[in-house]
């Protein structure tokens, strides 16, 4: 999306959350509108944004089952950062129908990000992986669970990562990854594992700026009743429009929806 200047683009803030945490923003900033936590969480920010040329957006099936809410806000968090996405969605072996592997797919696809289907266990996926991998300083996130350190171990077995089971109750993963380590798989590629992430917020991200990070949105926009449409209430919205005729998924307008609420 070309859409953003540098100058925007650099206006922009966001800081990561690992847990889920209940207080209200407001009681979370410093004065001067920084997060309290930030600090926390700077190692993987720098580390997430400064030093790395691609994000591999690690999502899986079944278990943990698939939410593409957090895989569309790294993708808004790259293209922020001007890093390219890769999104792998994991664990495809637990699929008995493969149906929705390849709508969500397809959905990643068409909005023009690269995506793999893998499987750790069965091994599909795992040569392209290790291609876009090589040559490239990376970062594996995503939820915790949905096998990152696994993908890895995969793609080189040397490293023997350490792996967890997702629990069988509430199937979560055990945040087995606690700390940002980086391993150097050949002379010209790096890749950082990080913990598993349950939240990516943004400050500073106005309302009215969302709808610029969705791609898809942008041909239908112009035939909105308003110039400023922000497609969620307003009459004779096309985008709306296009979402019912499924020619936007749902999904993302969903993730669009969701994005405007928790930046206001
Ligand atoms: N069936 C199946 N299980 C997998 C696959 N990949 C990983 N797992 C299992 O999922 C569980 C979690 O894998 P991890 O690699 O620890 O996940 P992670 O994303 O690194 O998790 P954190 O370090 O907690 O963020 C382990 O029990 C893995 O064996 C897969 O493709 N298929
Ligand atoms: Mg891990
Ligand atoms: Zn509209």
């Amino acid at each position: 999306m070309g859409r953003l200047s540098k100058r925007q683009k650099k206006k922009i803030h966001y800081y990561l959350r690992s847990k889920t945490d209940l207080k209200q923003k407001q009681d979370m900033l410093h004065r001067d509108g920084t997060p309290k936590f930030l600090e926390r969480h700077l190692p993987y920010v720098r580390k997430l944004a400064r030093n790395i040329d691609q994000l591999v957006i690690a999502a899986s099936f079944i278990s943990p089952p698939l939410k593409t809410g957090l895989i569309d806000r790294f993708l808004i968090l790259a293209e922020i950062e001007d890093i390219r996405p890769i999104v792998v969605l994991n664990k495809t072996d637990l699929l008995q129908d493969k149906t929705r592997a390849n709508e969500i797919f397809n959905m990643y696809e068409r909005l023009g990000y690269h995506t793999i289907l893998t499987s750790a266990k069965s091994g599909q996926g795992l040569n392209e992986l290790d291609r876009e991998l090589r040559g490239a300083r990376s970062a594996l996130t995503g939820h915790s669970g949905v096998g990152k350190s696994s993908l890895l171990n995969a793609v080189a077995p040397d490293l023997q990562l350490r792996v967890n089971e997702v629990s069988e109750t509430t199937r979560k993963g055990k945040h087995t990854t606690s700390r940002v380590k980086i391993y150097k798989l050949d002379e010209s590629t790096e890749v950082i594992d990080l913990p598993g992430i349950k939240i990516v917020d943004f400050i500073d991200v106005h309302r009215s700026e969302a709808r610029n990070y969705f791609p898809e949105f942008e041909e239908y926009a112009s035939d909105c009743k308003f110039a400023d449409c922000l497609h969620i209430s307003e009459p004779q919205c096309a985008v709306k429009k296009a979402v019912e005729e499924r020619l936007i998924h749902p999904l993302r307008y969903r993730s669009y929806l969701n994005f405007v609420e928790s930046l206001s």
